[in-house]
C-alpha cells in the first residue's frame, strides 16, 4: 500500500503568506492530480500558537532567519507564521482537501518545533503519523510540498529511519534554500536511501 503524504501546502508558505516559498502556488495543482494515484492521502498542516518558540519575535534581540540553540538542538528563528486558526495556517484554497484520509497537525507544543510529519524537533516525541500508517499497511510513501529543506526533508529522514520506503517528488516540493540547506538537505537524504525523483 502505498501513501502520498503532502506537507503544509498552505497559505503562509505561498507567495504572499509569512514564510512565503517561492513557487510554492505552483504544485498545487500537479499534488491534486497525483492523489488519484495513492491508496491513502495524508495532509499535513503547520500549526503553532501565538508567540511559539520557532518564531523570532519570541526571543529578545533576534530577528527571522537567525539561528538560536534549543534544548534539542539548534533552530532556525521564522517569522510568525501558520498561527492556529489564522487565514495564512490554512491550507491553499486550491488543494484538494476533500481526498485526505488524514489531516496531521505539528508544532502545537509550545516548546518544540515540528518539522517533519513524524517526530518533534527533539527527534524523539511522536505525531503518531508511523501508527497511523502502520496500522493501515502502507509501506510505501511519496512526498510532495513545502518547503523541500526543512518539513519535506525532516519527514523523508525520519520515514527511511523508520524503515518506509521513500520517494521525495523534487518537481512537486519547492525550497526555502537558506545558506544552502537545500543542496545539505539532498545529501542527507540520498545518503539514507531516499529516492529523489523529477517526475512521475
Ligand atoms: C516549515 C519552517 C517553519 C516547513 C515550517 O513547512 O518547511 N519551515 N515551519
Ligand atoms: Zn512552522
Amino acid at each position: 500500500m502505498h501513501a502520498l503524504i503532502v506537507i503544509d501546502v498552505q497559505n503562509d508558505f505561498c507567495p504572499g503568506g509569512a514564510l512565503a516559498v517561492s513557487g510554492g502556488d505552483e504544485i498545487v495543482a500537479p499534488i491534486n492530480a497525483l492523489m488519484a494515484e495513492a491508496d491513502a492521502v495524508v495532509l499535513t498542516q503547520d500549526w503553532h500558537p501565538a508567540g511559539h518558540s520557532s518564531f523570532a519575535s519570541a526571543h529578545d534581540g533576534k530577528a527571522p532567519y537567525d539561528l538560536t540553540e534549543m534544548p534539542y538542538g539548534p533552530q532556525v528563528l521564522w517569522p510568525d507564521h501558520c498561527v492556529i486558526g489564522s487565514a495564512g495556517a490554512a491550507f491553499h484554497s486550491g488543494l484538494d482537501t476533500d481526498r485526505a484520509d488524514l489531516i496531521l497537525r505539528k508544532g502545537y507544543n509550545p516548546a518544540i518545533d515540528s518539522y517533519s510529519a513524524f517526530f518533534e524537533n527533539d527527534r524523539r516525541t511522536p505525531t503518531g503519523l508511523e501508527g497511523y500508517l502502520r496500522s493501515r499497511g502502507i509501506e510505501r510513501l511519496t512526498l510532495v510540498g513545502l518547503a523541500t529543506d526543512f518539513c519535506v526533508t525532516y519527514s523523508a529522514l525520519d520515514a527511511a529511519r523508520l524503515d518506509f520506503a521513500v520517494t521525495v517528488r523534487e518537481d512537486l516540493c519547492r525550497a526555502i534554500d537558506l545558506n544552502g540547506s537545500l543542496s545539505a538537505a539532498r545529501t542527507e537524504m540520498q545518503r539514507v536511501g531516499v529516492k529523489l525523483s523529477q517526475s512521475a
